[in-house]
């Protein structure tokens, strides 16, 4: 990748923008939320639109000049409606956490009750953490996944939301490797008088090519990001029946968003239209395909899996059963210096601090992106427990960093 303009004008970050390229192309990205975005993605991200304010929405806009980005708008909702089959879409939120933010502000009043997945058992920040708006402005109740089988447990969840009567139940998680029973969780929200938001910002690619069941039509929300398993560059969505619409819209502007970032959403439409190609299926059975093997190849070396496996695209490993002395952040940092990148991640029942952490999480959308196979897979997957194994040992993690660079040269990124 070439960065000749900023390199003219701006040799120190022109450096930075070709050592991160190379960083990405001499690693093994495996965070479970990242992806590497096409040329096409990045080219439309760097656009020109980044100049244009455009608040509203195509055909009325509070500024003039915005025909183009009226185009480029609609064509990613047609193309988003289309992969997921929603009646109605919003592609103006920056993130994932600014959809979940208007999903909120559309339907409930500060104080009102969330009901959602707690943080340490895979949750995401945004669905009441203490810290973060939501648990800031709302008043949040939490579930936990089953502590025995790592699963949600739907009974516990139905008992406490019928003891508990939250205003919206959130499913869909950040660090849940198995599938989700949306009807379950909105037939409960029914019941209790809640809506439901099904967050999907990590699956929503698998859920666009069918590897994951889709809440759409079902849930009374759907919201996630746009650059996970989708690969269509930063960025968050909302979908909805048509009924929710003016109460959506009017959420995100003026509820909480000025202009939209149309360069994004610019990305955004190119990813969706790669998306309803038939090759992004097979990404996506490949990226499922993957993270089974992985985890199964992990399991073989004595790791421990919270559930047991997985059906999506990560894992989500327990290190108390096997290595109780080395925690994720030993791990993580282990890793990184032979150029595997994952997180250190909490677990169900986590004692450790988040920082340190009783587990990993490891995610194959990136590395399916740049063509890893099964075979591949394993190798990365021994990779992985030699240095859970030997994390200070510098010999072996000499000869896995090895490994790694030889994975790196066979499966090249951005060429
Ligand atoms: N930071 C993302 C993740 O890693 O799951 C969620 O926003």
């Amino acid at each position: 990748m070439e960065y000749d303009h900023v390199g003219e004008t701006d040799p120190e970050v022109a450096n930075m923008l070709s050592r991160e390229v190379d960083r990405q192309r001499e690693t093994l990205a495996m965070i479970a939320s990242e992806n590497h975005a096409s040329p096409a993605v990045l080219e439309a991200q760097g656009s020109a639109l980044t100049n244009k304010y455009a608040e509203g929405y195509p055909g009325e806009r509070y500024y003039g000049g915005c025909e183009v980005v009226d185009e480029v708008e609609q064509l990613a909702i047609d193309r988003a409606k289309e992969l997921w089959g929603a009646e109605y879409v919003n592609v103006q939120p920056h993130s994932g956490s600014q959809a979940n933010m208007g999903v909120y502000l559309a339907v409930l009043d500060p104080g009102d009750t969330i009901l959602s997945l707690d943080l340490t058992h895979g949750g995401h920040l945004s669905h009441g953490h203490p810290k973060n708006f939501a648990g800031q402005m709302y008043d949040v109740a939490r579930y936990e996944v089953d502590p025995e089988t790592g699963y949600v447990d739907y009974d516990a969840l139905a008992d406490q939301a019928r003891d508990v009567e939250p205003d919206i139940i959130v499913s869909g998680y950040s660090a849940y490797p198995r599938q989700v029973d949306w009807t379950r969780i909105q037939e409960l929200a029914d019941e209790v008088g809640a809506y439901h938001m099904a967050d999907i910002a990590h699956i929503t690619g698998l859920v666009a090519a069918g590897e994951h069941p889709s809440p759409v039509g079902i849930a009374d929300f759907v919201t996630g990001s746009t650059h996970k398993t989708i690969r269509a560059g930063r960025g968050g969505i909302i979908m909805s029946d048509a009924e929710y619409a003016d109460a959506i819209d009017s959420a995100i502007i003026p509820g909480m968003q000025g202009g939209p970032l149309m360069h994004n959403i610019a990305g955004k439409a190119v990813g969706f239209g790669e998306a309803l190609q038939p090759e992004f299926e097979e990404y996506a059975t490949q990226t499922v395909r993957n993270a089974s093997v992985l985890g199964e190849r992990l399991s073989e070396h004595g790791l421990s899996l919270v559930s047991g496996g997985t059906d999506t695209h990560l894992v989500l490993v327990d290190l108390r059963k096997s290595h109780p002395d080395t925690t994720g952040k030993d791990v993580e940092r282990a890793l990184e210096d032979v150029g595997i990148v994952l997180n250190a991640n909490t677990v169900p029942g986590e004692t450790r601090s988040p920082f340190v952490a009783s587990g990993i999480r490891a995610g194959t959308p990136a590395l399916t992106t740049r063509g890893f196979d099964e075979a591949a897979m394993k190798e990365v997957a021994d990779c992985i427990a030699r240095i859970v194994e030997h994390t200070d040992d510098p010999d072996v993690k000499g000869e896995v960093a090895e490994d790694v660079q030889a994975l790196c040269a066979d499966y090249p990124l951005y060429e």
